[in-house]
């Protein structure tokens, strides 16, 4: 049996576990002190544990706290984006391991014991012209009715590499290929429940959910921390405060202690970290539903289109770029296709670079708000190169098109991806 440990040092040591998170988030000062020791004493801790294999080097300053193996990510700038062909063998759900990582500055490290979420604004109840802030902690959250839903998490600018590389566009942004999208079953409260335990008025329209995420300097400018308001009807209907992420308590680069999961949106919507929600009687604007997240060019109004909401539809196949194939063997093409719009129903599929299409086989029941997994048999003839296509139609009837109609930030590209692989 362990000692019981005195109650003065469990403390110092629950302190400590905290206060090198701290250090490692950028939030504490270590003067005197050498990184390589810090990265010793956080391997011991609670904390160190679940960071996995850090690579000591570089861990001070990194912006994403769980591993980046090569294998299963690209890295781009603050983000990270999973390889689908790491997708290969995985069940409908992403593993949180390999779910990509979009991070406006960095992932902070959190305590939930010291976690409160506060909501404010003019579009709650209390005495006229009073601001009533309502506060709840981790566990009375735990202590709400919690819900479980499959949903994915998809980045706007998914896929944006494309209007360059197939379509020759120039576009701003982040040049995800096909990976900046994941699913998982998400367990946590409904907005809907919090929202009216806090006292929502009759004259609410938005809510703004904001990170505790640092500050977001774009430009030389401050946008201050990221937020997006979000239209009231929308966060009554089916959005939740997410704190568990297929079955394990949230990871720390995914939102840890709570973050907001708003299905079937860009992925802008899911506020990580959250911290507060302003509740407005009056309609709310931040630099991500005006300056991002509208769509601006040629084929749209002056001033941008509406704010963006739903995601559009994509397929992807579980394979590398260049891919190789024996000729005169069978092979079987496996891919998953997902829409914001509605479930994935049909799936057609080329191997002769768009010549001959073929329906592919669906392995998922279609469900919106997710991805149908699909496959297709596949026996090549002659070596040499060619591309793979997939072209999804959703519920709605939306297909996609061979050519994404283009905006200058390069967001919602759903044309068809011509990819390629070698037969040999
Ligand atoms: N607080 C906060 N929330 C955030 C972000 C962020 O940088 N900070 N990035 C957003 C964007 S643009 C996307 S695509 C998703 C990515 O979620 P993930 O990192 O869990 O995959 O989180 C969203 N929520
Ligand atoms: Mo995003």
């Amino acid at each position: 049996m362990p000692l019981p440990v005195p109650a003065g040092r469990r403390h110092e040591a629950e302190y400590d576990r905290r206060r090198l998170r701290q250090w490692l988030a950028g939030e504490a000062r270590a003067d005197g002190v050498t990184r390589r020791r810090l990265l010793t004493l956080l391997a011991a801790t609670a904390a160190g544990s679940a960071l996995g294999t850090v690579r000591p080097a570089h861990a001070a300053d990194r912006t994403i706290v769980k591993p980046l193996p090569p294998e299963w990510f690209i890295e781009r700038g603050t983000n990270a984006e999973t390889r689908w062909e790491a997708l290969s063998g995985t069940g409908h759900h992403t593993p949180n391991e390999l779910f990509f990582v979009r991070n406006h500055t960095a992932t902070p490290v959190l305590d939930a014991d010291d976690w409160r979420l506060r909501l404010w604004g003019s579009g709650l109840r209390g005495a006229p012209g009073e601001d009533r802030p309502v506060e709840f902690g981790y566990d009375d959250l735990r202590k709400l009715p919690a819900v479980t839903r499959t949903a994915f998490v998809e980045c706007t600018g998914n896929g944006r590499s494309y209007y360059t590389t197939q379509q020759g566009e120039t576009v701003a942004g982040t040049p995800w290929t096909l990976g900046a999208i994941g699913v998982a079953r998400w367990r946590g409260v409904r907005l809907a429940d919090v929202l009216r335990r806090a006292g929502l008025s009759h004259g609410a329209v938005d809510i703004q959910p904001r990170g505790l995420d640092a500050e977001y300097v774009s430009g030389g400018e401050n946008l201050g921390r990221v937020r997006r308001p979000l239209p009231l009807a929308k966060a009554l209907d089916d959005v939740l405060l997410a704190y568990e992420m297929n079955g394990e308590r949230l990871p720390y680069d995914h939102g840890h202690p709570v973050r907001v999961l708003v299905p079937s949106w860009i992925g802008i919507a899911s506020i990580k970290w959250v911290g507060d929600i302003e509740v407005s009687a009056q309609p709310l604007f931040s630099p991500w539903n005006t300056t991002f997240y509208r769509l601006f060019g040629p084929a749209y109004p002056e001033g941008g289109s509406a704010p963006l909401t739903r995601q559009v539809t994509k397929s992807a196949f579980e394979l590398a770029s260049g891919a190789t194939f024996e000729a005169g063997r069978r092979h079987v093409l496996h891919g998953r296709s997902w829409s914001g719009a509605g479930a994935v129903a049909r799936v057609d599929v080329s191997t002769d670079g768009g010549t001959t299409w073929r329906p592919a086989h669906l392995r998922d029941k279609p469900s919106s708000g997710t991805w149908t997994r699909w496959s297709l048999g596949w026996n090549p003839g002659t070596p040499g190169p060619t591309h793979l296509l997939a072209r999804a139609t959703d519920t709605t009837g939306r297909t996609q098109p061979d050519i994404a109609v283009p905006n200058t930030q390069g967001y919602l590209f759903d044309g068809v991806v011509r990819h390629p692989v070698s037969v040999v």
